[in-house]
Order: C-alpha cells, then structure tokens, then sequence
C-alpha cells in the first residue's frame, strides 16, 4: 500500500485529493497545522476523516517538517500547504514567502537529507504568469508575477526544477489555473459571490460588494484539476504541466451566472467605481463596486494552454465555468436552506 503524504490536507484542494487517493487504496497522512478550532470540516464533507491519519505540521519549521517526513518515509508527498489568497499576500509578504518558499525548501531539503525514494507534487500557480507576456499562457511563457503570492510561488517552482535537476529528484509542478468548487474558501470571489447572493436572497442580506469586475479567470473544477495532480505524479518523468480549461470569463460574467442561478435577473448599469448590478424584477441592489476590494496590482488576464496536459496526461476538462457557477451557486443556496 503506497503511503502518501498530503500538506494543507484542510484546504480546498487537500480534501478533494484525499479522497482520491483513499479509493486508490493509498495509505493517507494528512499534515495540519494546529489551530484553536477544528479544521475538518472539508474533510468530513468529502466523507475521508476517519480514512486518513492527521499529524501535525507547521511547514515553515525544518525540524518539524524532517520528523513528519522521517516518521512516516512516504513515497509521494503533495505539497499543497500555501498562504493561498493572493490578496492577503500584499499585506503579509513575509508570511506568504515563509510559508510559500521557505516551506518548500524545507520539505525538499528534507528528502534530500533523509534520501527519501519519493515522488513529490508542488502545487504552482497560474499567479505566476502576472501582467502576461503571451496568450493564453502555457508551460513555455516566460513568468511575470505581480504579487508577493505569485513572487513566492514562482522562487518554490524555479527551486523545484533545481532539485530536480541537481539531485534527480522526482519533483513535478503542476501550474494549476483557477479551480473552485463548493469547498471553496469565502473569501475567493466565486465562492464569495455564490454565498453571499444566496444569503441576498433567502435572508434580503446587505448588497455585495466586489472589486474588479473586468478581471479574466480561466475557471476549472477542484475535483478534476485533483484528479491531473495524481496523473502527474503518475507520469513516467517529473515535469511542469499547465492544467487549465482554455477558456476565459470576467468576474462580471461568473457573478452573472451565478445571480441567474439563484434566482435573480441580473442586469447591470454604471461603469469603473460607478458599477451596479440590479434586480431586473423589482429593481433591487445586489452587488456594487467596492474600492476596498481592488488590489496593490491585479492580474487581469489569465487563460492557460492545456495541450501539453491533453497530449501527455490525456488531460480534457469536463465541468466547464457555466456549470461551476450553477453547482456554487444551488450548493450555497442548499446549504443555507438547511441552516
Ligand atoms: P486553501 O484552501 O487555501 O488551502 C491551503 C492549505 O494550506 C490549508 O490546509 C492551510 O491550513 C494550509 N497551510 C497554510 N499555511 C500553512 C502552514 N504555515 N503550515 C502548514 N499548512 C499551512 O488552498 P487550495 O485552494 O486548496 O490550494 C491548494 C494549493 O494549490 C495551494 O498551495 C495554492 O496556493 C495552490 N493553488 C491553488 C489554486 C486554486 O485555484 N485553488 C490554483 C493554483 C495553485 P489551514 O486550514 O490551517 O489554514
Ligand atoms: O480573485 C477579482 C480579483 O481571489 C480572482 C487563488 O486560489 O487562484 C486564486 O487567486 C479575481 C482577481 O483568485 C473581488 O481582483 C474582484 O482578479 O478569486 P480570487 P486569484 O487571486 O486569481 C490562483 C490561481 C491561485 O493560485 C491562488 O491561490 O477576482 N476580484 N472582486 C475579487 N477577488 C476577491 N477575492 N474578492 C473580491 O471581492
């Protein structure tokens, strides 16, 4: 039985991945780090808790992080551990390199110390192609990031390479472009337009307010993109891979679906600060533009070239935005229903 070892095992991507690998027969270890409260909820939801082992990690601790992995000598690692909200790294760039770059030295250094046999998973980033340089961006654009996020990630994949070059370690970067799905973190903005139009419509809760209605996501669904992060670990070489849908859509278009989807018809008017979007039935604000929500610099434009995944992994992406928009948008609604 193949012991795995999954970082930021409560996060989005971690449950998904977990339950994966536990129907594969893995034996799973999921690393977190403490927290005063229960981070399990994800986990529980997928229905894998009580099929995978917990062990505490703080990834920016070397010795912590050599006993974890010394301890268990796992044969595939997933380093999905990450200060993953962009937003957030403008105010605590320190932290995000921590956690984001020094983390991953951490694990590898350990591997190499410890000679672990094992093939390693590095969770880079769409982030990292910034202000873009070509469109749409696949495996061979050069990287031009614009935030401290996409700073550290792109220091963690130039290292990933490194070692895999010096030291022949089977270390992959899978550069995964946006992925959501009803686990996803509140605070990222499909989730946060899916959740709090439901509570505008089942609780007449106060107008959403947003920033960059302009900005370009190339949107994909968690539970695939989880599945192309065990194909690439399963893929006879270690490589970097763009996993992407290759199509493209303005916050403005996602919030669209999703108000449609919730019962809304949704209609727009002003531009730039002046941006509103009303209820066409009886007139209702439902979301604005908010200054507070813009960043120190935005990505506004991103859509991944997936050819590489398609030709190599037999990559094709089944659940397209539309239908991510319509799954958030009846899952938060369900869900509050419930409460
Ligand atoms: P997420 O939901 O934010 O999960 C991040 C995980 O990292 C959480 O389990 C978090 O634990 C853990 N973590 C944070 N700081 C840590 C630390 N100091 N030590 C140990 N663990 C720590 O992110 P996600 O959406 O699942 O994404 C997974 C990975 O893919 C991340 O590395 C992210 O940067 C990257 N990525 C995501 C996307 C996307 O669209 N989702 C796209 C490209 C790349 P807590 O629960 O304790 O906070
Ligand atoms: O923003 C704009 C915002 O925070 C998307 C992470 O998983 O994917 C994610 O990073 C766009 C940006 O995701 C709001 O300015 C407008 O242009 O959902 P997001 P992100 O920054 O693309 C990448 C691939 C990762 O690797 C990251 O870990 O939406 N936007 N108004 C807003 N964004 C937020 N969060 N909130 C708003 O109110």
């Amino acid at each position: 039985m193949p012991k795995t070892l999954i970082t930021g095992i409560s996060g989005q991507d971690g449950s998904y991945l977990a339950r994966i690998l536990v129907e594969r027969g893995h034996e799973v270890y999921g690393a977190m780090r403490r927290g005063s409260t229960a981070k399990t909820d994800r986990l529980q939801e997928v229905n894998v808790l009580d099929k995978i082992q917990m062990c505490t990690m703080e990834i920016t601790e070397y010795a912590n992080v050599q006993t974890v992995l010394s301890d268990i000598r796992p044969d595939y690692i997933y380093n999905l551990a990450a200060q993953s909200f962009v937003a957030d790294s403008f105010h605590f760039p320190h932290y995000t390199s921590d956690v984001n770059y020094m983390g991953v030295i951490n694990l590898l250094e350990a591997v190499r110390l410890l000679k672990l046999d094992c093939r390693i998973y590095q969770a880079s980033t769409s982030e990292m192609y910034g202000d873009v340089l070509e469109k749409p961006q696949s495996e061979t654009t050069p990287f031009n990031p614009m935030s401290p996020y996409a700073v550290s990630k792109l220091a963690a994949h130039s290292l990933v390479k490194n070692y895999r070059e010096a030291y022949g370690l089977f270390a992959t970067s899978g550069i995964l472009f946006n992925h959501e799905s009803e686990l996803r973190g509140l605070e990222f903005v499909t989730r946060k337009i899916t959740s709090w139009l439901a509570k505008v419509k089942l609780f007449n809760h106060e107008p959403l307010p947003l920033g960059n209605l302009s900005s370009v996501r190339d949107w994909g669904y968690a539970p695939e993109y989880t599945e192309m992060m065990v194909k690439m670990l399963d893929h006879e070489r270690p490589d970097d891979f763009v996993i992407s849908t290759n199509t493209e859509y303005t916050v403005r278009e996602f919030l669209e679906m999703a108000a449609r989807e919730i019962g809304f018809d949704p209609v727009f008017e002003g531009e730039g600060l002046k941006e509103k979007c009303y209820d066409k039935k009886d007139g209702k604000l439902i979301a604005y533009v908010n200054p507070k929500y813009y960043r120190a610099s935005d990505v506004v434009y991103l859509r991944g070239d997936n050819s590489k995944a398609l030709n190599e992994l037999g990559w094709q992406p089944k659940v397209l935005t539309p239908e991510i928009a319509r799954k958030m948008a009846a899952y938060d609604l369900q869900l509050l229903n419930r409460k």
